[in-house]
């Protein structure tokens, strides 16, 4: 591959880690059990005693981790295109927001700017004939950090707190860059809080078998860098193992949601020209794994309740048969009684004749 090209990027015919994008790093976890036997105990946020309900996929990621331009290009995407997901946002408000911000910067070749405020994210989503609601978050970058790298409990930070406690999935998303640009600060919301988000959401009821994604973004302009390391599982392996310990299920990704290139300036401008890489790996990732989650409770649902079923019917078979004993009891008592009121009676008319 040519060191000499602009901007770290790769060649379009060279710019192939499609076919390394879902790699189930899945890591044994027997071996890991010494470094994750010492348990820490996950961060302890203020919320109700009650589970909530899981009714949406996460997206997680530190301030310019590319959530803004992930969603709005799988919104776009998952809109327009006849791929494997159809999504469709109930809000109207919503549906143009995320469409603007793919058309400014296919138009105007302007990246979005940096989310100030959070907003709420409504989606019918269809994935091979199932149906799925779906919540997401936008939020600025900078309240993952009071949360989860500062842990400061304030309404901002409670809010994204409360949105991963409903997670039904999570995509973590990582700029391979900053996690490995050794900024002590910089990296650390990718791998302290991260690590942090991660034990948050193992430690709730049920929070295990949450399926969670770990996304290395803008591999277009990383490309370099994570061949560099091995691919995605070395550059995983290196840079994510605090990651990998707490969840040695996760499973990796590699996305682009829109290219980059240099304008006659120098300056780094959206290429929309170009299509975007394995934006919805991730969620099919988790959808299959909540469709499996639903279709085990759902089984498990069945089975307990053919237990009750039969349970209550060996119990009524008894009870009756408890009945029966007792009615034949009874009647025995009855004739026997019978029998001894006729034998007196007999024996006092026979005695009045002798
Ligand atoms: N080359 C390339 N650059 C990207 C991609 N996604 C995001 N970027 C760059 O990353 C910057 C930040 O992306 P955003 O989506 O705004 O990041 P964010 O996580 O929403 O950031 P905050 O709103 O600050 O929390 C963009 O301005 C782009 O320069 C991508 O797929 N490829
Ligand atoms: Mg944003």
């Amino acid at each position: 591959m040519s060191n000499n090209t602009p901007n770290n990027q790769v060649p379009d015919d060279e710019f192939d880690l499609s076919i390394d994008s879902s790699i189930d790093l899945g890591l044994d976890e027997d071996a890991l059990q010494d470094t994750t036997a010492t348990s820490i105990a996950p961060m302890q946020f203020s919320r109700s005693g009650e589970e909530p309900t899981r009714d949406r996929i996460v997206i997680l990621g530190r301030t310019r981790a590319g959530k803004t331009i992930y969603l709005s290009r799988l919104y776009e995407q998952c809109w327009r295109g006849n791929g494997a997901i159809h999504m469709e946002t109930s809000s109207g408000k919503s549906h143009l927001a995320l469409l603007n911000a793919v058309a400014e910067m296919g138009e105007q070749r302007r990246w979005p700017k940096a989310t100030d405020s959070s907003t709420y994210l409504d989606f019918q989503l269809t994935w091979q004939g199932h149906a799925f609601t779906m919540v997401s978050l936008d939020y600025p970058g900078e309240v993952f950090r009071r949360a989860f790298v500062e842990q400061i409990e304030d309404a901002n930070t409670a809010e994204l707190i409360d949105h991963v406690q409903r997670a039904a999935g999570v995509v973590l998303l990582i700029d391979p860059k900053v996690l490995s640009s050794g900024k002590i600060g910089d990296a650390a919301d990718d791998d302290y809080g991260m690590v942090q988000a991660l034990r948050f959401i193992r430690g709730l009821p049920g929070g295990n078998s949450v399926p969670i994604g770990l996304v290395l973004t803008k591999i277009d302009i990383n490309a370099d860098l994570i061949r560099h390391h091995g691919g995605l599982r070395g550059f995983a392996t290196k840079y994510c193992n605090n990651l990998i310990r707490v969840v040695p299920s996760i499973t990796l990704f590699g996305t682009c949601a829109v290219r980059s290139r240099r304008d006659a300036l120098g300056k780094d401008i959206p290429d929309l020209t170009k299509p975007a890489r394995g934006l919805e790996n991730p969620i099919v990732f988790c959808l299959r794994s909540i469709v499996a989650n639903r279709t085990k409770t759902r089984n498990e649902t069945v089975k307990r309740s053919q237990q009750e079923f039969i349970q209550r019917e060996i119990k009524q078979d008894e009870e009756a048969e408890t009945k029966d004993t007792h009615f034949w009891l009874w009647a025995n008592v009855v004739l026997l009684v019978g029998l001894a009121v006729v034998g007196v009676l007999t024996w006092l008319v026979v005695r009045q004749f002798l």
